[in-house]
């Protein structure tokens, strides 16, 4: 559990909650994945649980607020939910990431694409208050700037989900500008977090190599040791989001998606800050397909309009979330690491 009652400044958090009235309700979809899971429970801690609908292909089985079993890709029964829930937000967070992507390349766009057109036109038809969705560093490839990548920079993605990405943040911007609905976005880096695992990303290793290192096993990396990615902890990832979210509309200059970033690093650095805990942890290194899309992807982000624009403050560095990762997988996997 995060202390996400604090996320906003003095005043903010009465703000956010008296505009959000009991008849009001969010709709997570994707909300049994890596993020959606932490996401759901952190709007549960700041709004009243019961007006945070989790929704998800799958069951989610029993929750401290509402559930529904949903395919995005079924425009009626997404209505159908808006409806019954009278939903004033949606978190659309269902999407085919970045390595399972390239498996199925043509799937991955109509899942990706399609789930969004009808998250959009539902939210324009019945005028909902405000939708997110988040993009990614993957919108970027190799012609862009690798160190310090600006937000406005040239979008060649090499992947089918990066393509999805920035087509995305493209109909965000036109559903903003044209009919006026407040989407809100942000470029994820690669997310780690200890709560739950990811879902076919190139960024997975950042988030298994925890999970190794404290049962005391070897782990084999499939990106090469000198791979820098930018990275966030999920509590920055869940903090970023929310407070985008509650941020005034005229504050907000970017409508396609925040650029927004945390910490870099490569395996070798994670792997060297594990070690201060777990000296005796070790790892090899076999680069497969993932690595080439690693390739493409920047080493580091600018995200100086988030900063700006709405007060973006990462607070976790490496060794802070590592302290953090170990400390909470151990209990999970009910080990000692010191
Ligand atoms: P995930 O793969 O862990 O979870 C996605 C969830 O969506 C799953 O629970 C899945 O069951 C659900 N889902 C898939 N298809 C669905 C459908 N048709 N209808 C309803 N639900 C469906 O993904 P995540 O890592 O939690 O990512 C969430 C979002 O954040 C995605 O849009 C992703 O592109 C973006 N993102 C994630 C990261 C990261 O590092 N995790 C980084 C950048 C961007
Ligand atoms: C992935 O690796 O596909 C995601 C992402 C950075 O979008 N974690």
């Amino acid at each position: 559990m995060f202390p996400f009652r604090g996320v906003f400044e003095t005043g903010r958090a009465n703000r956010a909650t008296k505009l959000f009235m009991k008849q009001d309700h969010i709709l997570i979809i994707g909300a049994g994945g890596q993020i959606g899971a932490v996401l759901t429970e952190a709007l549960r801690e700041v709004y009243p649980p019961d007006q945070v609908i989790a929704a998800d292909l799958r069951d989610l089985g029993p929750q401290n607020g509402p559930t529904e079993i949903l395919d995005a890709l079924d425009g009626a029964a997404l209505e159908g939910l808006v409806k019954k829930w009278r939903v004033t937000q949606i978190y659309h967070l269902a999407a085919i990431l970045s390595a399972t992507g390239e498996k199925d390349p043509l799937r991955a766009w109509e899942i990706n694409m399609r789930s969004l057109f009808n998250v959009l036109e539902v939210s324009r038809q019945r005028q909902l208050a405000k939708v997110y969705f988040p993009s990614s560093i993957a919108v970027f490839g190799r012609e862009a700037s690798h160190n310090s990548t600006p937000q406005y920079e040239v979008l060649i993605p090499e992947t089918v989900y990066g393509i999805s990405k920035v087509a995305g943040e493209n109909w965000a911007n036109y559903y903003y500008r044209r009919y006026g609905l407040d989407v809100r976005s942000l470029r994820y880096p690669g997310i780690v977090g200890h709560q739950s695992m990811p879902g076919g990303g190139t960024t997975d290793y950042a988030v298994d190599i925890y999970h190794y290192a404290v049962q005391h096993k070897m782990y084999e990396c499939f990106l090469s040791a000198h791979t820098r990615l930018p990275m966030l902890y999920m509590p920055d990832a869940i903090r970023a989001t929310l407070k985008l979210m509650e941020a005034p509309a005229n504050l907000l200059s970017v409508r396609t998606s925040y650029n927004l970033a945390g910490m870099s690093f490569t395996p070798e650095d994670v792997t060297a800050s594990i070690r201060k805990i777990i000296p005796s942890f070790k790892v090899t290194y076999k680069p497969d397909f993932r690595q080439a899309i690693a390739d493409s992807w920047p080493a580091s982000i600018d995200d100086s309009a988030a900063r700006s624009d709405w007060g973006w403050q990462p607070q976790y560095d490496l060794d802070a979330m590592t302290k953090d990762m170990l400390q909470h997988l151990a209990v999970q996997y009910q080990v000692k690491v010191e």
